[in-house]
């Protein structure tokens, strides 16, 4: 468990799950969200396997990276979810550019909106400008909690019923895990199937494209719902970096100002199938 000291000591400290060394792919921009650290929910380790690959210039962590509202029920932490914050610590220690903007689980955060810790800005939102010179919005959505599902009750109600649902998807990919099959996310089947699921995360990509594009920037990058997406909607480029709950997502930006929504789970199903290729052959 990680101890205030152990915090305040980091530059000492060792991570849990070592660095892996390997050639890391570069991107001008990341972005991350929904890790949800301090829940049974989070994918810590496929993080830690995401941080360890990649690199960028600007990383931008777009809200709900730990879950207070979790945390404040019940302590849990394991030595994985510390190693994800020892790894952002560590990249804007190395030089990257990090942007930690809180979400509603996180809202602990945002009074210190405007400070810098260890290298990692604390912002409410950013401005993002991208290679080709487009500008966007990048905050965590629950802005629009308000617009899109009425009063906040009704937020925690949905996510005592998420909790649930995620109580479900743990244990079917432990059993998956147990018997060597690739990452799969029952919630994230499961929600696009449900009516009202589906209309819920139209109007709200609808409402946050809309409100973005009449501040006058180009598109928008959020998270918040859990959905990865990348589309326009009137005119206004909508993206969504999806989550570490279900989805295992980045947004990144290449060098020419393009967008690529990643799948992790994929990414590391891919590597695994090649290793067996190679021992094969
Ligand atoms: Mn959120």
């Amino acid at each position: 468990m990680l101890s205030v000291t152990e915090l305040a000591d980091f530059a000492q400290s060792r991570p849990h799950h070592p660095e892996r060394v390997v050639e890391r792919t570069r991107y001008r921009t990341i972005w991350i969200s929904d890790v949800h650290l301090g829940t049974r929910g989070c994918n810590a380790e496929m993080l830690i396997d995401f941080l360890d690959h990649v690199d960028s210039d600007v990383m931008y962590l777009v809200g709900d990276i730990i879950d207070g509202w979790r945390l404040k029920k019940r302590f849990y932490w394991p030595p994985a979810h510390n190693d994800v914050v020892w790894r952002l610590l560590k990249r804007a220690k190395r030089g990257t550019r990090v942007v930690y903007i809180p979400g509603n689980h996180d809202e602990v955060f945002r009074q210190f909106t405007g400070l810098d810790f260890g290298g990692v800005e604390i912002r409410r939102k950013a401005i993002h400008e991208t290679a080709d010179g487009r500008r966007l919005l990048v905050l965590h959505g629950d802005e629009f909690d308000a617009v899109t599902m009425g009063h906040r009750w009704i937020a925690h109600l949905g996510d005592t019923a998420y909790q649930a649902l995620m109580g479900v998807n743990r244990w079917v990919s432990l059993v998956r895990r147990w018997a060597g099959m690739p990452y799969w996310s029952l919630s994230k089947h499961a929600k696009a199937r449900v009516k009202n699921a589906v209309a819920f995360v139209s109007r709200f990509e609808e409402i946050v494209a809309h409100a973005a594009g009449s501040r006058g920037v180009d598109g928008v990058v959020c998270g918040h719902i859990h959905t990865a997406d990348m589309r326009e909607i009137g005119g206004v480029a909508y993206y969504n970096d999806g989550d570490w709950v279900e989805g295992c997502n980045a947004l990144v930006e290449h060098d020419d100002g393009r967008m690529e929504i990643l799948n992790w789970a994929d990414v590391i199903a891919a590597r695994e199938r090649d290793t067996v290729v190679k021992l094969a052959a």
